[in-house]
């Protein structure tokens, strides 16, 4: 008898032994996981394709790849958000597709104004000169001598639900809320290099330039420069992907994404913002009495709901089912200190346990246990911070800002859950 006829025999008769276990037994033991057993189910008495050759060797595919059966799990772009070409586009991340709290690699959502330059890493050099005492060029092995340094932190694009201030614009969490991502990072704190260059005292900013072919410049105070700003080469544990600015960037921890100049190549110090002569772009946002905010920089606190949603409804459930609802909590302003869940838009709300790593800056990962009843919900998630910042109401948030903003949406997202257990994007307005 050969060995797989054995294995077989013996998933058979494993089988048989817990098929006289009674049901309530089963059900004990796992009150979730619905038990679907059924003698004749091939895949367990039946030997697999996979199971009766030889796999792959690994050096078919030295570089791993996802399961082609996970071939759905992608960054997505939407037309509506696009300059005129996929260059300067936004690619949104699959965010209710993942888990814990660390985005991969290759469905890191990417934001660019002028497409995805492939730089030569030995041709890359980092200037830094302005207000210094002694200016520096770097080449990236240079630069990887200071002694690094990994941080868990999230980049957010302030536009990120930007397109839903005046309502609901897309059924789906990915495109509403897709535009972000959570990583390792690696690299050096930028105060480490900036105490080898020295800082005159009149330095009160910091211009970025990237080197890619929009050479995008943003401008940064002086103090977020020397508390936590980095510059990163790591990205959960390898180079940074092309997509994210490889071989470097600037990671300014929980502040604006736009902020996070990829493809680093020029750090100047000056005495006065660049965008005072109008040299770099810089986000507004307009409010209702005409007067816009002109500097915020912090993404605020936020959650969603990411399990059910849209594209992961509750339409296989049955009354009585035990369902796990999960989401993602951040801000750039502090460390998540809890999250509220409330089923009935916002009237009542219970509290959802966080899990796993709880960082400064990073997005968190809530859950709440709940029985499921077959009746229509208004789910939403409200987060707080450990800064003192709760999120507002859409109400509240609409009050403050009107409708004709386009960052920094930050008010309390709702999913409407049908009778039937389908799942949609609406906005509670009392
Ligand atoms: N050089 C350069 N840096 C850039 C951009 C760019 O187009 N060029 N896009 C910015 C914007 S608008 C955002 S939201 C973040 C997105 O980072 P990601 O593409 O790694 O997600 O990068 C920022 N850094
Ligand atoms: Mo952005």
């Amino acid at each position: 008898m050969s060995s797989s006829n054995k294995e077989q025999l013996s998933r058979r008769a494993f089988f048989k032994k817990s098929a006289q276990y009674s049901v309530g037994a089963i059900a004990a033991a796992s009150a979730i996981a619905p038990v679907s057993m059924k003698a004749d189910d091939p895949a367990i008495i039946e030997e697999q394709p996979w199971a009766t050759q030889l796999g792959d060797p690994v050096t078919k595919n030295r570089y791993g790849l996802p399961s082609p059966y996970e071939h759905n799990v992608l960054r997505r772009n939407s037309k509506l958000l696009r300059s005129g070409n996929w260059q300067a586009s936004i690619a949104m991340t699959p965010i209710h597709e993942l888990m814990g709290i660390i985005t991969p690699n290759g469905l890191f959502f990417s934001r660019c104004h002028g497409g995805i330059p492939h730089i030569d890493p030995n041709k890359h050099r980092l200037m830094i000169h302005g207000l210094v005492e002694k200016p520096l060029v770097l080449t990236m092995d240079e630069l990887k001598r200071y002694p690094n340094v990994s941080r868990i932190h999230f980049i957010e694009c302030p536009a990120n639900g930007g397109p839903e201030w005046r309502g609901p614009q897309f059924n789906t969490v990915q495109f509403s809320m897709g535009m972000m991502s959570c990583a390792e990072w690696t690299g050096v704190y930028l105060k480490d290099i900036l105490a080898d260059v020295g800082l005159k005292p009149e330095a009160r900013w910091m211009l970025a330039e990237g080197g890619d072919s929009s050479h995008m410049g943003r401008t940064v105070p002086i103090d977020k420069v020397l508390d936590d700003a980095m510059i990163v080469w790591g990205q959960n544990g390898e180079a940074l992907r092309p997509e994210q600015g490889y071989p470097i960037r600037l990671l300014l921890p929980g502040w604006e994404g736009n902020l996070c100049v990829k493809w680093l190549a020029r750090l100047e110090f000056a005495s006065e913002p660049w965008y005072a002569k109008e040299e770099t772009a810089k986000y507004t946002a307009l409010k209702p009495d005409g007067k816009a905010i002109q500097h915020f920089y912090a993404n605020e606190v936020n959650s969603v709901i990411t399990s059910p949603c849209p594209e992961k409804p509750w339409t296989h459930l049955k009354k009585g089912d035990i369902v796990e609802i999960e989401g993602l909590a951040w801000s750039g302003m502090g460390t998540i200190e809890g999250v509220d869940i409330s089923f009935d838009g916002g009237k009542n709300w219970v509290e959802a346990s966080l899990k796993g790593l709880v960082l400064p800056k990073a997005w968190t990962r809530f859950s709440y246990i709940y029985k499921y009843e077959g009746k229509p919900l208004l789910l939403s998630s409200r987060a707080r911070d450990d800064a003192g910042h709760i999120q507002p109401t859409v109400k509240q948030e609409r009050s403050v800002m009107g409708v004709e903003s386009v960052y920094h949406r930050n008010a309390i997202k709702t999913w409407q859950v049908t009778e039937k257990g389908e799942v949609n994007n609406v906005q509670v307005l009392s």
